[in-house]
């Protein structure tokens, strides 16, 4: 008897037991095949979109904002804004969806028909901003500047309309050439080039002339596979019976658009054309030397109107300038960008300021005239 209920028990407990090790079996296949495979899955899609997120927040941030010391301060503003912004992660459209094609610019009224209160109200100091999708390109738009601030006041704030309707990351650099030194464009373009690489990895360079005024909005001020002339006509050159014209067809002045490499290859602007009139033409030679050519927008698009002003007596004609442009070719080799790099023939300056102020970062530089001219006499036309 008691063998029997022992025996009993034991089949009892076996079919316990079984049935356990059915229930431990099928948990561990649903286990396996279903739960944990979900579970991973889930896992590792967080996993790689935050390492994604991450990533993308980390470039976003490398290309719009800046790494050196120099913008510390700038960074600092501009990370705020970053956190209280929805950033997306799309690639802005190829088409800037808000464009409005040509612009209604009253030359009567030309601050308040420039001015757009919204889009100067989105500026971060220093003049900078991104959109709300990632941005095709890194902009910095130079602005070779001596003397002419109400000029500038105006184009800033232009540009900071447009440009936001463009859906471009930008920073608007100001380059301003300390008195007494004459103008020196072409010097002011290189160092605004010198200090955008420093704040940040840009990839499109806009030298602009602080008093052209876009007249069409479709004029993306993007860079292209070879250096593009964005200006088909201004008003600067109208004719009997044209509003907008070109002095000549191979003038390549008032606003370009240059990749950092296409820059470096021409070995951007000379820097020996001190006052006006040459250096634009000396650039043209290098861009056409290193076999590039400048490309310009469709005729309807490139539309300029330049900001009236009295005669320009703070910017005498450079008399030597034919002369200097004789040997263009030559001097590409020896001064241009690279002078203010490790060089032989190195330029000096001195940064006396940088400002981070509300609609640019401000540059307030200082040369040597009478040095430069001399470490390039041979080269230098008679004045
Ligand atoms: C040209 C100037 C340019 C200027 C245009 C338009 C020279 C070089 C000697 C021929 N070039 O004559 O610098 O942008 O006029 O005004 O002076």
């Amino acid at each position: 008897m008691g063998l029997q209920r022992w025996f009993n028990s034991l089949s009892n407990s076996k079919s316990i037991f079984n049935a356990f090790l059915v229930v431990i079996y099928t948990a561990s296949i649903i286990f396996v095949g279903v739960i944990w495979p979900a579970v991973h899955e889930s896992r590792y899609v967080e996993e790689k979109l935050s390492q994604l997120l991450k990533y993308e927040r980390k470039q976003l941030y490398r290309n719009s904002l800046s790494d050196s010391n120099l913008d510390d301060l700038s960074n600092l503003v501009a990370e705020r804004s970053i956190d209280g912004h929805n950033i997306s992660f799309e690639l802005c459209p190829e088409t800037p969806p808000g464009l409005v094609g040509k612009l209604n610019i009253s030359i009567k009224n030309l601050k308040e028909s420039v001015t757009n209160e919204a889009s100067l109200a989105r500026v971060v100091y220093g003049g900078r901003y991104q959109p709300d999708c990632i941005a095709r390109e890194r902009t910095a738009i130079i602005i070779p500047y001596r003397d002419r601030a109400e000029h500038l006041d105006i184009l800033t704030r232009h540009l900071h309309n447009i440009l936001q309707r463009q859906q471009l990351q930008y920073r608007i650099f100001v380059i301003e050439i300390a008195l007494p030194t004459q103008f020196n464009r072409g010097l002011l373009a290189n160092i605004g080039v010198v200090v955008a690489r420093e704040s940040s990895n840009f990839s499109c360079y806009i030298i602009h002339d602080v008093d052209s005024l876009m007249m069409n909005d479709e004029n993306l001020y993007r860079c292209g596979s070879q250096p593009r002339h964005l200006v088909t006509g201004n008003t600067k050159y109208a004719t009997k019976d044209k509003e907008y014209g070109l002095p000549y067809k191979l003038y390549m002045s008032g606003v370009i658009a240059l990749t950092d490499a296409q820059y470096n290859k021409a070995n951007g602007f000379s820097n020996v054309y001190f006052g006006w009139g040459g250096e634009d033409d000396d650039f043209n030679v290098r861009v056409a030397k290193v076999g590039m050519r400048f490309v310009r927008p469709q005729e309807n698009v490139g539309l300029y109107m330049a900001i009236p002003h009295e005669n320009d007596s703070s910017n005498p004609i450079n008399p030597a300038r034919r002369g200097t442009l004789r040997s263009a070719a030559v001097r590409q080799k020896i001064e241009g960008i690279s002078s203010f790099y490790k060089n032989k023939q190195k330029i000096n300056y001195k940064r006396y300021a940088i400002e981070y102020r509300q609609y640019y970062t401000w540059v307030l530089i200082g040369v040597n005239e009478a040095g430069i001219t001399q470490q390039f006499e041979k080269y230098m036309g008679a004045a």
